[in-house]
């Protein structure tokens, strides 16, 4: 049997095609963002990137309908956004295997909020899985469309961000190919309207009773015994692997299943032990059912409510519980290199943008995407940062209020062409009539950045790749009836800020787009620009701008600090050269025509 070193989401994707998988389809988001990359290495799976996740979902489970094995993978937001339709796909009787494999981030490393997916499985009556390493994603995976074929359910894998990420040895396995019947009409099976909606309700209770059956004998609720211990731990995902490290004085009850929860059995073994800890990570959601069937547990006593519980965390969570460890405490040597906040990248096109809104006084609503980096120093433009797409209900909102309120500023909001696609044209349709004094900047770098630059349907107007869409934003946002759409390009500054202005200045909604590639997906290299320290000032403005190649400097011969390009960072968009009070930033093109500085 091969072996080889893959990561968590790795392994889902060669899980899903070992057991058949047919249809993969995601929207992308971190942590889970590399399983659909990964599963376009196999040529046997139909692998999709949606526009959003309720797309992606619903891909899936046309798939799983034909009797096709299917796939659909997400952060843990994305699901709420595809939550309308797997709430009444769950009602019905699951046909070819589906699993749906969320990515939780606690800790929050890239995401705005914490939400724990083992809640979504209990609402929507599924089963949900936990792996704890790559070869168990992948065991789980094949194990998830089984038991989804076999009870008539969707199945949840929740993946962690570190597990995600993190790297372990999986053992490979060959593809098994299914029989795929095609789609069969059966109306009580699909079409949830009451009556066949009302019958469903009790499937659903069934195949949870059935399911919480199977989660009592699973060999996936495994205990780890400790001879002599007085103590039984329950615990589940990567927790698990940092309790092995730490080799608490106590039995280990690990849980590849968190819902249904095999209650009758934490009961029986719970007699054996003086005390049961539940050590889950965010929400204390088996530590409360244990409670309510009358089990005697503890758990967010000793562990935090929210963050990863790392293994300096459990350690400390398990003194506090009087349960030794006999792994001595690691020694982690402090890191030498400085924290540093995220910054927009060299010849960023988001950049202009927000120089320009630092400098008018306005009220910037703010979305999600690379653009939110506005928010931070040295730009602080941005007020909100919510979910995708929320800038333009939001924004329709603040203005209402302003009607009440004595003295505001001029409203704009920014959203990316990515987050416009994904959930922004409703939210412009619904602006389309507004009366209110609107500016709305569409930041259509071409691409998905934030995310690692998936296309988006603008995407072929730079690559002129004829196999992507071709869509214009402006021609769509005209079709929706707005008349006042203008395009731009950024990196004429002066122009920008005039385009700017005078719409803020008109009444009624205002849409900019302002079209220019992202750098570090579409590689744009113009000259490089330097600085002329002789008639560099010092002032510091082209600092405000924030780009990465520049800094002070002192010059040889020259007694006050001057600004300095990299000349291997800098991609030549000229920004810094613009907003230069006294022209002291210069292409390099100059130079090989003899111009510049000497
Ligand atoms: C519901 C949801 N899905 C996915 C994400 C992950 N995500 C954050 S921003 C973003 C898209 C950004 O693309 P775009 O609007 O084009 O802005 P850019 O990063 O290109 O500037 C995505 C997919 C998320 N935050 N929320």
């Amino acid at each position: 049997m091969q072996k080889v070193v893959m990561s968590g989401n790795q392994a889902v994707a060669r899980g899903f095609w070992e057991a058949g998988g047919v249809v993969a389809a995601s929207y992308p988001g971190s942590p889970t963002v590399e399983i659909l990359e990964s599963v376009k290495a196999y040529k046997e799976i139909y692998s999709h990137w949606a526009m959003n996740e309720k797309i992606a979902l619903e891909i899936a489970m046309g798939s799983s309908m034909a009797g096709g094995r299917a796939m659909a993978s997400m952060k843990h937001v994305g699901l709420n956004i595809a939550a309308d339709p797997f709430m009444t796909f769950t009602q019905t009787k699951t046909n070819g295997g589906f699993v749906l494999v969320v990515g939780d981030d606690p800790g929050l490393s890239s995401s705005q909020n914490e939400q724990d997916t083992r809640v979504y499985a209990r609402f929507a009556n599924v089963a949900l899985l936990e792996p704890s390493t790559p070869q168990e994603a992948k065991d789980f995976v094949k194990l998830g469309l089984s038991l989804s074929e076999e009870n008539g359910t969707p199945v949840i894998i929740r993946l962690t961000s570190n597990l995600c990420h993190s790297r372990g040895v999986v053992a490979l396995s060959e593809r098994e190919e299914k029989d795929i019947p095609g789609f069969v009409k059966d109306q009580p099976r699909y079409n949830m309207l009451p009556p066949h909606a009302n019958r469903q309700q009790i499937f659903m209770h069934e195949r949870v009773l059935k399911l919480q059956g199977y989660a009592e004998e699973s060999p996936l609720n495994v205990l780890v015994p400790r001879e002599g211990s007085d103590t039984l731990l329950v615990t589940s995902s990567l927790p698990y692997c940092y309790l092995m490290e730490l080799k608490p004085e106590a039995s280990v009850l690990k849980l590849g299943m968190t819902f249904p929860l095999p209650v009758q059995k934490i009961r029986q073994l719970s007699h054996n032990y003086r005390q049961t800890i539940v050590i889950e990570e965010l929400v204390p959601l088996v530590e409360q059912e244990l409670k309510a069937a009358g089990i005697a547990v503890k758990g967010k006593d000793y562990f935090p409510f929210t963050g990863e519980l790392t293994t300096d965390v459990i350690r400390a969570g398990l003194i506090q519980a009087e349960v030794e460890c006999s792994a001595p405490q690691a020694t982690v040597e402090p890191s030498s290199s400085p924290r540093r906040t995220p910054m927009l990248c060299a010849g960023c096109p988001h950049r202009p943008i927000f120089d320009v809104l630092r400098e008018a006084d306005v009220t910037v609503i703010g979305d999600i995407g690379c653009y939110s980096l506005g928010i931070l120093e040295p730009f602080e433009v941005l007020n909100t940062v919510i979910s995708m797409g929320a800038s333009l209900g939001m924004i329709q909102g603040v203005a209402k209020a302003h009607r009440y309120a004595d003295k505001v500023r001029p409203l704009v909001a920014t959203i990316g062409d990515g987050t416009f696609f994904h959930s922004g044209l409703s939210g412009f349709a619904d602006l389309a009539r507004t009366e209110e004094n609107i500016t709305i900047i569409v930041l259509d770098n071409r691409t998905t950045a934030m995310t690692g630059g998936q296309s988006t349907p603008t995407t072929r107007d730079y690559l002129k790749d004829e196999s992507l869409y071709g869509m214009s934003i402006a021609e769509i946002l005209v079709a929706f009836g707005i008349r006042d759409v203008q395009e731009i390009d950024q990196f004429h500054l002066s122009k920008t800020r005039r385009v700017i202005s005078e719409a803020m200045e008109r009444d009624g909604l205002s849409v900019i787009i302002a079209k220019r590639p992202c750098a570090l997906n579409f590689k744009v290299v113009n000259p490089h620009f330097f600085v002329d320290p002789e008639v560099c000032i010092g002032c510091r403005r082209c600092i405000q701008v924030n780009c990465p190649p520049i800094s002070m400097h002192t010059y040889p011969g020259i007694d006050d600090s001057k600004s300095f390009i990299d000349p291997k960072m800098c991609v030549g968009c000229s920004v810094c050269s613009q907003v230069c009070p006294v022209k002291a930033i210069k292409s390099s093109a100059l130079l090989k025509k003899g111009g510049g500085s000497k």
